[in-house]
């Protein structure tokens, strides 16, 4: 066990209450010397480094397609169908596990999944994208032509209007932070843009809108301005973090709208309208819609507010012993660039900023760290992420502010964790 004393640390690296350190000390070249920081333990002179079993024999074979570790088969997506067994309709989400992950890309096998109404078995040979409405030339694509098209490559996050509804409840839920944030997944997407498209179709004059169509039995249907597009950097996906998108992605393509709300990023994308008005789909009417306190509904919400989480130490990743430990967490924004995130392990009485990548991507998941000393203190620990348009990440109470009770779409409020004098971790409102 570790106490600050044998802690090579100045007052001026405590950079907040708490315990909290500054980022400063990250960047430094060297950290204390080994087993100053009481993580590792020096090695006797006595002691030999074993040879185990797997180092002295031939190992398995060749595999055709690698999988994790089964050290690892507990990293899964917690499911949550929608409907009980045997009604099977396929509906319902599965949270990506944020806890368990480190860096910022999501694992094809790990990425959240929302669908209305299950995935469905798409022949690639057999799936045909047309372009049509307002345009000079209807067009049809192949999986196949659309393969010969120049390709973008570009990482963006995705996420579902309804990640953290957990928290719009009026009881904090004692889940994880995948179970309560995990509706979010960040990918290397590769795919054609759909202005190249557009273009080729020629879009008419009066064309100020498109609608994207699914096709699943759900078919999802999405008004989505021109803007955008053309302006914009929608795409149509083909690839997912290097390899063909998963079918619980899209499989064989998907529509990506960087940073807006997940259910505008239509999967197995059969069919684009040009139209000149939005037309008020099922999915933009009954669902979507953020009821406010006067009773009205915000309609085509689009992008997805400034957000961050501590994903450890967080509930499933309590500290251990007492002592050194690193605060790390994601953060990201609809609107762009995050450029701060701020930690507090004092409840919000004091912050400190947290380290993040000089470049940080925009409308991608960024990855923030800072070092904490824990010493059996009862502490409560937030983080709070500000874009580049200057929108800071709301308190749960500014968040519901203008919402009618009940309201649980793009709930972005500061999560809060508090941690108890013995370890344990769970959620708060403060
Ligand atoms: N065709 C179709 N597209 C869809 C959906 C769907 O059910 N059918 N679900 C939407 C919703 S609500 C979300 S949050 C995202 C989820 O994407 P993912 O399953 O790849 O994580 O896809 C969107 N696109
Ligand atoms: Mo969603």
């Amino acid at each position: 066990m570790t106490s600050t004393k044998s802690l090579p640390l100045g007052s001026e690296e405590r950079a907040a209450g708490n315990g909290l350190i500054s980022r400063r000390w990250l960047l430094r070249t060297g950290l204390p010397a080994v087993g100053a920081l009481g993580l590792s333990s020096e090695m006797s002179r006595a002691e030999e480094l074993r040879v185990p079993d797997w180092s002295s024999t031939p190992g398995l074979d060749l595999t055709s397609y690698g999988q994790p570790s089964p050290f690892e088969n507990e990293v899964v997506r917690p499911t949550l169908p929608l409907f009980p067994e045997g009604i099977g309709d396929g509906s319902g989400v599965s949270f990506t596990p944020l806890e368990k992950l480190a860096g910022t890309i999501t694992p094809n096998g790990l990425f959240f999944e929302r669908h209305h109404s299950g995935i469905p078995e798409i022949a690639p040979e057999e799936h045909r994208l047309a372009i049509h409405g307002l345009v000079e030339r209807p067009l049809v694509f192949t999986v196949e032509a659309l393969l010969r098209y120049p390709m973008v490559t570009r990482t963006c996050f995705i996420e579902c209007a309804g990640n953290s509804l957990f928290n719009s409840m009026d009881e904090p839920q004692q889940r994880t932070a995948g179970e309560i944030h995990g509706l979010i997944g960040n990918a290397e997407w590769t795919g054609v843009s759909l202005a190249h498209l557009l273009n080729e179709a020629g879009v008419s004059p009066s064309a100020k809108w498109l609608v994207a169509e699914g096709g699943d039995a759900a078919k999802m249907s999405r008004s989505i301005p021109i803007e955008k597009v053309i302006d914009g950097d929608a795409f149509i996906a083909l690839y997912q973090n290097g390899e063909r998108i998963r079918p619980e992605q899209g499989y064989p393509m998907r529509l990506v709208l960087p940073g807006w709300q997940g259910s505008m990023n239509v999967k197995w994308l059969r069919r684009i309208k040009v139209v000149s008005a939005p037309v008020h789909t099922k999915d933009e009417t009954s669902k979507y819609t953020l009821l406010q306190k006067d009773g009205k509904s915000r309609q085509f919400t689009y992008e997805m507010g400034v957000k961050s989480v501590i994903t450890s130490p967080s509930p499933g990743r309590e500290p251990g012993a007492q002592g050194l430990y690193q605060i790390s967490g994601l953060a990201w924004s609809g609107a762009g660039r995050v450029t701060k995130v701020e930690v507090s392990a004092d409840g919000g009485s004091s912050w400190a900023e947290a380290l993040i990548p000089d470049q940080t991507p925009a409308r991608a998941l960024t990855r923030f760290q800072l070092p904490w000393v824990w010493q059996g203190q009862s502490a409560t620990l937030m983080s709070r992420a500000t874009d580049e348009t200057g929108a800071v990440q709301p308190t749960r109470e500014a968040w519901y502010e203008p919402y009618a009770p009940n309201q649980l779409f793009h709930q972005n409020a500061i999560q809060a964790w508090a941690v108890s004098s013995s370890g344990g971790i769970s959620n708060v409102y403060v």
